[in-house]
C-alpha cells in the first residue's frame, strides 16, 4: 500500500514540473488533492485497513499531501514569475525606435525670405524701419517727387480710402517719414512690408505684395556704393561670383534710374530656362535719389546724396525656388506652404 502511495506522489511531481501554465497547474492540483484524487480514494478505504496500517496509510498521505501541496506553491511562483517575465518582455518599449514626426508649422516662405534679406542688410549695418500700410497721400506720393497730376500716379492705381489716404503702393513713405524724422542726418535703412495695387490677380501679378526698400543718405554716396551694395546681397543670397549689372531705366523718385540684373544663379550666366538665355535676370529697380526727394525731406541736396533701391520679395522668391505662380503664396495651399 505505502509503495502505492509513493507512487502516487510520485506521479504528481512529476505532474507538477510538467505544468507549463498556472493553468496547467491547477488542473494537476485538482487531480491530485481533489475530492476525487487517488489518495482521496485511499482515504475513503481506511476502514478495510487495520488499525496499525490505518495509522501508517493515514500518516503517508497527510504527509504526502502536504508535499504536493508545497511543490504546488513551489511550481506556482515559478511559473508566476515566469509569466509576469513574458508580459513584461511583449509589453517591453523600444526606446531606440525613431520617435513620430510632429510637424509643428513653419514661416511663411515670404517671411523667411524677408528675414535672410533683413539679416544680410543688418549685418552691413543698416536699421530696420517699418510705417503704416494705411498711407498719407502727402508720403506715399507727394514727397517722392509724384506731384498731383504726375502721369506716374496713373502708372501705379491704388486702392484709395479718400481722396488723401490710400493704402500704400510702395514702401517708400516709410523711407520719406524716416528722412523727416532723422533731421538732415545720415541714414541707412530697409524697410520691408505689404504694398497694394490695384492689379488683376494673375500668374505674376498680385493686388497686395511684399516689398523691400533700401535708402542710404549722406555726404559722398554714389552710384558706385549702390552697386558693391547690390553685389554684396546677391552673392550672399545666390550665391558667391554673382554679378551685377545696371541698365538704365526710370522712376520719379531716382535720378538716374537703373533695372538691376543678377547674373544667372541657375547656369552662371551661359543662358538656360530660368534667364531666358541671356545669362542675367531682373531683381530689381534702384537709382541715386532724386534732388527734389531729398530738399523735400529736409536734406540739402547740395551737400548729400543717397542710393535707394526696391526688392520685390515674391519675384526673388518665386525666382529663388522655381515657383511660376504669384498666387501660391497667398492662397495657403499647406501643400505649398510646407515645402519650404
Ligand atoms: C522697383 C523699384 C524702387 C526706390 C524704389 C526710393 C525711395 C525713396 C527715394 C528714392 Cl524714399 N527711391 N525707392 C527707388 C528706386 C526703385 O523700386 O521696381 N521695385 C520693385
Amino acid at each position: 500500500m505505502i509503495s502505492k502511495l509513493i507512487e502516487i506522489r510520485d506521479q504528481a511531481r512529476a505532474k507538477i514540473l510538467e505544468a507549463k501554465t498556472i493553468q496547467e497547474l491547477y488542473e494537476a492540483k485538482s487531480l491530485y488533492l481533489g475530492k476525487k484524487s487517488p489518495l482521496q480514494e485511499i482515504l475513503g478505504k481506511m476502514r478495510e485497513f487495520n488499525a496499525d496500517t490505518k495509522k501508517e496509510v493515514g500518516q503517508k498521505i497527510n504527509e504526502f499531501k502536504d508535499m504536493i501541496e508545497k511543490e504546488v506553491a513551489k511550481r506556482q511562483e515559478v511559473l508566476a514569475l515566469a509569466e509576469v517575465n513574458k508580459k513584461l518582455e511583449s509589453e517591453a518599449i523600444d526606446v531606440t525606435l525613431p520617435a513620430k514626426n510632429i510637424k509643428v508649422g513653419n514661416l511663411h516662405i515670404l517671411t523667411k525670405t524677408i528675414e535672410e534679406l533683413e539679416e544680410i542688410f543688418l549685418g552691413m549695418g543698416y536699421n530696420i524701419a517699418e510705417g503704416p500700410e494705411v498711407e498719407e497721400d502727402l508720403y506715399n506720393f507727394e514727397m517722392l517727387n509724384l506731384p498731383k497730376g504726375h502721369p506716374a500716379r496713373d502708372m501705379q492705381d491704388s486702392f484709395y480710402i479718400n481722396p488723401s489716404l490710400l493704402l500704400r503702393t510702395h514702401t517708400s513713405p516709410v523711407q520719406a517719414r524716416t528722412m523727416l524724422e532723422s533731421k538732415g542726418k545720415p541714414i541707412k535703412i530697409v524697410c520691408p512690408g505689404k504694398v497694394y495695387r490695384r492689379d488683376d490677380d494673375d500668374a505674376t501679378h498680385s493686388h497686395q505684395f511684399m516689398q523691400l526698400e533700401g535708402l542710404v543718405v549722406g555726404e559722398n554716396i554714389s552710384m558706385a556704393d549702390l552697386k558693391g551694395t547690390l553685389s554684396a546681397v546677391f552673392e550672399e543670397m545666390f550665391g558667391d561670383g554673382r554679378k551685377v549689372r545696371f541698365r538704365p531705366s526710370y522712376f520719379p523718385f531716382t535720378e538716374p534710374s537703373v533695372e538691376v540684373d543678377v547674373s544667372c544663379f541657375k547656369c552662371g550666366g551661359v543662358g538656360c530656362n530660368l534667364c531666358k538665355g541671356n545669362g542675367w535676370i531682373e531683381v530689381l529697380g534702384a537709382g541715386m535719389v532724386h534732388p527734389n526727394v531729398l530738399d523735400m525731406a529736409g536734406y540739402d541736396s547740395k551737400k548729400y546724396q543717397g542710393f535707394a533701391f526696391g526688392i520685390g520679395i515674391e519675384r526673388i522668391t518665386m525666382l529663388k525656388h522655381g515657383i511660376d505662380d504669384i498666387r501660391n503664396f497667398y492662397i495657403n495651399d499647406p501643400r505649398f506652404l510646407r515645402q519650404f
